[in-house]
């Protein structure tokens, strides 16, 4: 086989590998004298040195080839890369390519630039070692292994012209998200969507322990990959000059594979099969290039070499070994004399948006095309009064949803995603409009698959959350839709994207992109027949925790709030949003206008339940639907056993409108919180979630201190929906008696609410043991005015 390369390509091409890797030493270690133009000293040295060199060869030997292969092809590719802790890898390549300097223009292509660049690299108030947010053409942090791959398959959805080049670390490829990960390639169609190129970077080690996939043979490695349906090129060596040809060699190989591929599925889209997509395994040594040994020990190609090789520069053979590592790479034959990247090995990078630092689909924001979006109204369930119809919320969403997805067909740029459970959350309607996305073999028993499906179904809350990160963060929207206790599968994957989300509204470069919408439903109140491992309703704490201006907590009652919120969300920016509600037949409260005023207001007085004339005996408050019922039940109750009692019913929608507005901007001012909850009387809260949560928002409120909460308290079972309640003290009769406890002026009645409270529940527990469901006085109960 001819070599890939000529040799004076060859040649300029390792040179500008040692360029990327002299400044990914030069970050970790120096705050001056970048160029080596006097003998290095420590007040060169950074005081703290922080930084992962060993990945970092790997990653920088790669992207110089991909340049290559993006220039030769004229390819449209972004990278994405595992082991972000390589950051300063990345940061030299869009400094050496150009990108670094259009989007950070302080950090010029000179002398100053680069001491500049080595300074801010891990400094107070610089930039972090982890490829992040600030780095260009990153869609990736990266600090938290294990999404790269998800990423990568999320971006190439719908964006057939694009190849994502994917480096997994084989430390990252031991975690369970990246494990999962390889199946995306029975989602992907290879006529509508781009390429995924996963480079699997085989160094061997992670921090202080080899890699399992390092450790099996060649042979189990590649039945391994095989097995999960792709077709690995191996590529292997430590001698630069041979491995420069091989991975050449390669890529051309398997880009003439991707193309190939395309253009059979493309020529061919309605009977378009899974292909054995191309990916290659690099394996070279871990801190490639760099010393050989310290203080005696061995480094490259160990351990050893994962973070900073040399430290300790009290020692002044440490210095000496620092100045010839760097100087190793030649720096004078790579920077002129004012230290600008010499034209000639510059001229290897691609030009404009062909970039990996600058294209676009790095920036997602760039290409935005806003939703279409169907006028929500038009699938409101009709309420003529509150309490005279029943719905399932989710079910009315699924129309809406089906039509959103109707009108961005064409723009290709909406998908909706969930752990096979789109049907059981009702969503079902969408199907009307495009199958769930499958590329494996069908059976006759399969209904609403297709190759060309937008509606992603897998098994995986990792894949749908990163398939959805991916896709969001390239410009695209969707929904995920997931039972409230298994999101919290995803905890951490949402830590990272509320993270990247806040640091990027610090970026003026990063433009705004789509929010990421979560629908939780079959959510703790509804999960009676699954049991107690179903009931979980953390992921409010968990999502409120985040920054405020980052996050989103909406708990519709009922239908038409669920369409009002659900519209807001699909067309806000930079959010991350939380919409809880149920998908079983519920009462509905607010007709489509009551609906949108509530929903704006955040939090309101429901009026036609009041009818405390602006001095009430209690404020009765909820968030959520099923604690609105039961709260709503609860004043049927009072009004029943106390006829004079004076009751505010307030509902609230946005969570976040209870926190000051020093906290959140959703927050409410004090007097417009003051006027709902007044300052002095007894409130009743029926919360969806713990009820901690409640009072974590509102500790700074004139009430507070009246403030009862009632919600989750980790009790459950597989039983009644309403003994659920019972079990956690939510129910209405338990809402009655707090009521009743609370108000000064009942005070004599406490005794007789608290006996009646108990015979309820007497009665209740014997009719659930005996019948199996709830009493008729709660499953017949009706909305009296
Ligand atoms: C989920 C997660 N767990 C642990 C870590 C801490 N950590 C940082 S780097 C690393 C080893 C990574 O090894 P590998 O993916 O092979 O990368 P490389 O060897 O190329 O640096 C670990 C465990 C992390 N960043 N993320």
């Amino acid at each position: 086989m001819p070599a890939a390369l000529s040799p004076d390509l060859l040649e300029k091409m390792d040179a500008y590998w040692r360029a990327a890797n002299y400044l990914t030493v030069g970050q970790i270690y120096l705050q001056d004298n970048p160029l080596l133009e006097t003998p290095l000293k420590r007040e060169h040295i950074k005081p703290r040195l922080l930084g992962h060199w060993g990945t970092t060869t790997g990653l920088n030997f790669i992207y110089v080839h991909l340049n290559r292969l993006i220039k030769e092809h004229d390819l449209n590719m972004i990278y994405v890369i595992g082991p972000g802790h390589g950051g300063p890898g990345l940061v030299a390549h869009s400094y050496l390519e150009g990108s670094y300097t259009e989007r950070y223009p302080n950090i010029e292509r000179d002398r100053n630039g680069l001491q500049r660049l080595f300074r801010q690299f891990s400094w107070p108030y610089g930039i972090p070692s982890h490829v992040a947010p600030e780095t260009p053409g990153s869609i990736h942090e990266g600090g938290e292994l294990g999404y790269s791959l998800v990423h990568a398959y999320g971006a190439a959805f719908d964006n057939p012209d694009l190849i994502v080049a994917c480096i997994i670390g084989d430390g990252e490829a031991e975690t369970g998200a990246l494990a999962t990960s390889w199946h995306s390639n029975k989602f992907l169609n290879p006529s509508r969507d781009g390429a995924v190129l996963p480079i699997l970077h085989l160094n061997g080690f992670k921090i202080a322990n080899p890699t399992v996939l390092a450790r099996i043979s060649h042979q189990e490695l590649t039945d391994l990959l095989r097995g999960y349906g792709y077709e690995p090129y191996f590529v292997e060596g430590d001698v630069p000059a041979m491995v420069h040809q091989r991975l050449a060699g390669t890529l051309d190989t398997v880009v003439a594979e991707i193309h190939k591929i395309q253009d059979t599925a493309r020529s061919s889209p309605n009977t378009v099969e899974r292909p054995r997509w191309p990916m290659i395994v690099f394996q070279t040594p871990k801190g490639w290039t760099g010393p050989r040994f310290v203080d005696g020990k061995p480094v490259e190609g160990t351990w050893r070499a994962h973070q900073v090789p040399i430290a300790d520069f009290k020692n002044p053979e440490h210095i000496k070994e620092l100045e010839d590592w760097m100087k190793s790479y030649r720096p004078r034959e790579l920077f002129d004399e004012s230290g600008k990247f010499r034209d000639e090995f510059a001229a290897l990078a691609p030009r404009g948006h062909r970039r990996m630092g600058m294209n676009p689909h790095a920036n997602g924001g760039e290409l935005l095309v806003p939703l279409a979006m169907p006028h929500f109204y038009d699938y409101a369930v009709r309420v003529s009064a509150p309490g005279s119809v029943e719905a399932e919320s989710t079910r009315v969403l699924g129309v809406f949803l089906r039509d959103v997805m109707k009108q961005n067909l064409a723009n290709q740029n909406f998908r909706l995603f969930g752990p096979d459970e789109t049907a059981s959350n009702r969503l079902d309607a969408v199907y009307e409009v495009s199958g769930k996305e499958w590329m494996a073999r069908l059976e006759d028993v399969d209904i609403n698959l297709s190759v060309n499906g937008r509606v992603m179904e897998v098994l995986s809350e990792h894949l749908c959350e990163g398939w959805l990160e991916g896709y969001v963060l390239t410009g695209r929207h969707g929904l995920f839709s997931c039972y409230e206790a298994f999101v919290h599968i995803i905890d951490s994957m949402f830590n990272q994207h509320a993270k990247w989300l806040k640091t990027t509204k610090t970026i003026p470069w990063r433009k705004p992109i789509a929010s990421l919408n979560y629908l939780l439903t079959s959510h703790v109140w509804r999960q009676d027949h699954n049991g107690f491992s179903h009931q979980d309703p953390g992921f409010i704490d968990h999502v409120a925790s985040k920054k405020s201006d980052v996050v989103r907590i909406y708990l519709p009652p009922d239908a038409n709030c669920l369409l009002s919120v659900a519209d807001h969300c699909l067309r806000s920016r930079n959010y991350v949003n939380l919409i809880i509600a149920g998908k079983q037949p519920e009462w509905q409260w607010l007709d489509i206008e009551s609906a949108v005023r509530h929903c704006t207001a955040g939090a309101g007085i429901w009026q036609w339940a009041s009818n405390d004339a602006g001095d009430p005996d209690v404020v009765m408050a909820c968030a959520g639907d099923v604690p609105t019922l039961e709260t709503l039940a609860a004043v049927t109750l009072l009004r029943e056993y106390i006829p004079d009692i004076r009751i505010r019913v307030v509902n609230v929608v946005d969570l976040m409108a209870l926190q000051s507005q020093t906290e959140h901007p959703h927050g409410l001012e004090d007097q417009d919180f003051d006027a709902l909850f007044t300052r002095d009387k007894p409130v009743i809260f029926a919360f969806h979630g713990y009820p901690r949560m409640i009072h974590w928002l509102t500790y700074r409120r004139h009430n507070h201190d009246n403030f009862h909460v009632r919600g989750y308290k980790e009790e459950g079972t597989t039983t009644t929906p309403f003994d659920m309640v019972v079990l956690n003290n939510l129910d209405r009769y338990q809402l009655a008696l707090d009521a009743i406890s609370r108000i000064p002026r009942l005070r004599e009645q406490k005794q007789t609410a608290t006996d009646r409270y108990w015979s309820t529940m007497e009665r209740h527990k014997l009719y659930v043991s005996e019948h199996g469901e709830d009493m008729p006085e709660v499953q017949n109960w009706r909305w009296t005015s």
